[in-house]
């Protein structure tokens, strides 16, 4: 177990190993359970692989090598404030993200292989 708060922090915005659903409705509920809905947060990726296979990638990034699952909350519009509407879009893809002490502590963006 790793105490880093960047990374604990990293964890709850972004980690969910065992997602129940992918949908709309997942992301509603994930979003104000993770603390992500004051105000509501514009998008926000939820990874559900543990991998670690990165490669350098940009200015301080890493990029997987291989694919992960993950889900991606957009927010809807209108108010920024709760209740927040949310659209999904699952997918199988890239990851990158910047690290500290070699451990994730922000996700940059997902893309599908080239
Ligand atoms: N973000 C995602 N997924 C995306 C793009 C952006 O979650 O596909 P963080 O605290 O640095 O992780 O870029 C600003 C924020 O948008 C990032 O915040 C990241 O969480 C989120």
């Amino acid at each position: 177990k790793n105490d880093a708060p960047q990374y604990r922090s990293f964890l709850t915005k972004h980690y969910d190993a065992k997602p129940w659903a992918r949908n709309d409705k997942y992301c509603e509920i994930m979003m104000k359970r993770r603390g992500l809905t004051t105000p509501c947060k514009d998008t926000n990726t939820f990874i559900h692989d543990n991998k670690n296979n990165g490669e350098p990638y940009g200015e301080g990034l890493r990029r997987s090598k291989s694919l992960f699952q993950v889900t991606t909350c957009r927010h809807r519009g209108g108010s920024p404030r709760p209740p927040c509407q949310y659209r999904a879009t699952a997918g199988f893809r890239h990851i990158v993200v910047g690290c500290e002490h070699g451990l994730p502590v922000h996700f940059d963006e997902s893309f599908f292989s080239p």
